[in-house]
């Protein structure tokens, strides 16, 4: 018996956003921005907002497009909000609802019903409120008897929810669901040229179990890590009701050059040292699920990882779904996983691994069984 990942599931909205439209409405909001401050930014008193360019993003980031919960909003150049209307305490939440749909495609790639699960997770960079738990609320719209909660690492959310899965059937649970659904596009600043073409919306589902009878793959060995800084950061909270906070700052934003230069050495460790305690070659990883927050970001830990000529021979050792999806946060790696898991044969290895704002870092070692 081992415990294995024996199902996935993956939903994305179905309103898609270019680079070019992005820009284009980032660009008439600029223009409107500085024209309607002139004389405050003349004075010095204003600093004057830059516009963004299509050509940037792709060099930059690798991001070509995303799906977004709402796009006519967004793309206002009067809003760049999406339209989320607020919904009855009876109705079931928008994260709620994107949860259900990737749940039970996991369940039925699985082959598994609501009986047989015991816990469900719901693991993401923001929760849509407070409480109760949007993971209750899963739970009962699907039927699922035990318990249910909600947890947030950021980026490294669905990694660490992996682990918590892999703990809990070590316990005794029979199965656990885990769901990680980002609705990025309503806490990201859509009026900075530095954020606004990084993140997009997605829903993924993953059912986790203690099983030699089923093809999935084997969690083999699970490190975590978290190290505090405060180069991504969203302040976003209840304490700010108290004083009536501005919720200009009360959005995504982060110092990319910073993360970029002390987290991919950071990650490019973590996978080694933990390749080594398992004593397995680097070479004999068959595909490494990266957070998919930069393509160049990704190539870099790959070359640290396996070699400059190796990383060169074969990128796809790294799948890219970020040119497709953006920045997804936690949902990266388990879309790159869902997307490529066919390319991985009987007894082959594969890494997933996330970092992103605490920093935190978790790598899950696993190892393919087909059935
Ligand atoms: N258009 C044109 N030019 C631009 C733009 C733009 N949009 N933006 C910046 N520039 C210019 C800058 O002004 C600068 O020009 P100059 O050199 O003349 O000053 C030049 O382009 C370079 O700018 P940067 O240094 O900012 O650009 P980079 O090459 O560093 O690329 C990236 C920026 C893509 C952000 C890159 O730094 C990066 O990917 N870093 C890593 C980020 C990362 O991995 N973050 C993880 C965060 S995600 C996470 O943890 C989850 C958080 C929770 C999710 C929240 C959802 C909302």
């Amino acid at each position: 018996m081992g415990i294995r990942i024996t199902g996935t599931g993956l939903f994305h909205p179905e309103d898609v956003i270019t680079n070019e439209e992005l820009v284009e409405s980032l660009n008439a909001y600029v223009e409107q921005y500085n024209s309607a401050n002139a004389d405050k930014i003349a004075a010095g008193e204003l600093e004057a907002r830059r516009g963004s360019s299509a050509e940037f993003i792709e060099k930059a980031s690798g991001v070509k497009r995303r799906y977004v919960s709402e796009k006519t909003g967004l793309l206002d150049p009067n809003r760049l909000r999406p339209h989320l209307k607020e919904r009855a305490d009876d109705e079931i939440s928008l994260q709620a609802e994107w949860g259900v749909i990737a749940a039970k495609q996991a369940m039925e790639n699985a082959g598994v019903t609501a009986e047989d699960i015991d816990v469900v997770i719901l693991a993401c960079s923001n929760m849509q409120r407070a409480y109760p738990a949007v993971a209750i609320e899963i739970q009962t719209a699907l039927g699922i008897q035990g318990y249910a909660y909600d947890m947030n690492v950021a980026c490294s959310a669905a990694t660490f929810g992996l682990k918590q899965a892999y703990d809990a059937i070590k316990s005794g649970a029979r199965r656990v669901l885990l769901v990680n659904v980002e609705i990025t596009s309503a806490h990201n600043d859509f009026r900075s040229r530095d954020s606004h073409f990084i993140f997009g919306d997605v829903a993924t589902a993953s059912i986790i179990e203690d099983t030699d009878s089923k093809t999935g793959f084997e969690i083999v060995d699970t490190q975590l890590f978290t190290q505090f800084s405060n180069n991504i950061r969203n302040n976003f909270g209840f304490l700010n009701l108290s004083e009536n906070a501005d919720i200009d700052d009360k959005r995504f934003r982060q110092d990319g050059r910073k993360v970029f230069k002390e987290v991919c050495p950071l990650v490019a460790k973590m996978i080694t040292a933990q390749l080594e305690k398992n004593a397995i070659a680097p070479a004999d990883v068959k595909r490494f699920w990266l957070h998919q927050a930069n393509a160049s970001m990704n190539e870099l830990i790959l070359k640290l990882v396996v070699g400059k000529a190796a990383a060169e021979a074969d990128p796809a050792l790294v799948p890219i779904i970020l040119d497709e999806f953006a920045n997804t946060s936690s949902a990266g790696v388990i879309i790159a996983l869902h997307r490529t898991a066919h390319e991985v044969n009987d007894g082959e290895y594969g890494v997933l691994c996330s970092f992103g704002a605490g920093y935190s870092v978790g790598c899950i070692l696993v190892q393919k069984h087909v059935v």
